[in-house]
């Protein structure tokens, strides 16, 4: 029997909008019904509040008031363009630390970031009107999440002829763990209309992407598992627009799933305890930086006679203004209870925390014998999640 192929498939790119600030106006004109000059000013508004915001949280942490963050510079076109193809309230976002202005976009309260990296878990304390999970930092955990979430939303939209979709983000370094794999298969299997939108900036911390994978692209991997894989440059706010429309659109109508791929780049270091300097090249970094999303996104508008100095000058304060606001609003915030953080954590307390909260000691760091059960706490106890 001759052999025959038994599986093609391919992933193109999509690039709209240079980092010179010119553009694909064939390309364009198809996302042009929803970027047109209003939206596009309205979004690099958006883009400088977001940007100021995480040099205020830099700040916050250097200044002994925030624990550490992990800052989103450089990467806010692509989220932004993301979260401006779903409809706020209505699809669900499960989110890990990289994409706040996509969060914010869908409305929610910027100090409420703040709280969640001052260590007060009323920031992941969500109004579920939002549709917007917890800030997930264990690497490609949400993923499931996400899985099942859209296989809910799946089985509403079938009974109620809705169409939600839920969308997830992550980075390239969550593409290495089980739980990516899980969630995509599941996700799949399930027809669930779930975007699992991946940013690729290029490192997972110190880790860079030709350590991750052998795969040439991470929008391929959608394709071993039966949902189409799209790719954007991530920093280009019309390219990445384009291919989240097209997979939302695709999840929407019924199609199940799709992953997105933007690659981009992170301008900061991974958070505020790390130093990119060791693993990154100054020339790299410099490419990363003449490649930012604001300064493109900018220069289009100038372009189009949309944006001048006087313009960026006014909107900087106003950004100013607006992340003033936000940390005052977050500082006033009485700060958490000492045991909140046993308290909530589970619906009913296992006795090792109960014994850390008495306590305040961990049996982990050997610091009570009267604690040494932590690794054989009891199989039978009943820890309720
Ligand atoms: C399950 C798990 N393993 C390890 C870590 C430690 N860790 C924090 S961030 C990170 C790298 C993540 O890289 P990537 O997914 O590419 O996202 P990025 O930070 O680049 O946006 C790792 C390994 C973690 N948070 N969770």
């Amino acid at each position: 029997m001759p052999t025959h192929d038994v599986f093609n498939g391919s992933v193109s790119r999509v690039e709209i909008l240079s980092a010179d600030g010119s553009i694909d106006e064939q390309l364009a004109d198809e996302v042009r019904d929803v970027l047109d000059d209003e939206a596009v000013v309205a979004a690099y508004r958006e883009m400088l509040v977001a940007r100021e915001l995480d040099d205020a949280a830099y700040r916050l942490q250097r200044s002994g008031r925030m624990g550490t963050f992990p800052q989103n510079k450089g990467q806010e076109a692509g989220p932004l363009a993301a979260a401006m193809t779903l409809i706020a309230g209505h699809d669900h976002v499960v989110p890990s630390y990289r994409e706040n202005i996509a969060l914010f976009h869908l409305g929610l309260p910027m100090h409420q970031i703040l709280l969640h990296w001052m260590g007060d878990e009323r920031g992941n304390d969500i109004d579920p009107k939002l549709g917007i999970s917890p800030i997930c930092i264990s690497i490609g955990a949400h993923l499931p999440h996400a899985a099942g979430i859209g296989w809910k939303l799946k089985i509403d939209n079938d009974k109620h002829g809705t169409d939600r979709v839920c969308m997830a983000f992550f980075g390239d370094g969550a593409t290495s763990e089980g739980a990516f794999h899980d969630g995509l298969n599941f996700a799949a299997t399930g027809d669930a209309p779930v975007v699992f939108v991946c940013q690729n900036n290029g490192w997972a911390i110190s880790v860079p992407t030709e350590k991750q994978t052998r795969s040439q692209t991470f929008a391929q991997k959608a394709l071993a598992y039966g949902m189409p894989g799209f790719q954007a440059d991530g920093n280009d706010l019309f390219a990445s627009f384009k291919v989240c429309r097209d997979a939302v659109r695709h999840a929407r109508a019924g199609n199940g799933p799709a992953l997105v791929e933007l690659t981009t780049y992170r301008i900061a270091d991974h958070t505020t305890v790390d130093d990119a300097s060791r693993y990154r090249s100054k020339e790299e970094h410099e490419r990363g930086v003449a490649s930012d999303p604001l300064i493109r996104t900018r220069r289009y508008l100038e372009a189009r006679g949309q944006w001048n100095d006087d313009l960026e000058k006014q909107e900087k304060e106003r950004a100013t203004r607006i992340v003033k606001e936000v940390i005052a609003t977050a500082m006033e915030i009485e700060k958490p209870g000492k045991s909140d953080i046993f308290d909530y954590a589970f619906a009913t307390t296992p006795r090792e925390l109960e014994r850390q909260r008495e306590t305040r000691r961990t049996g982990s760091l050997g610091q009570s014998p009267r604690q040494s059960t932590l690794s054989r706490v009891e199989a039978d106890e009943a820890v309720t999640v």
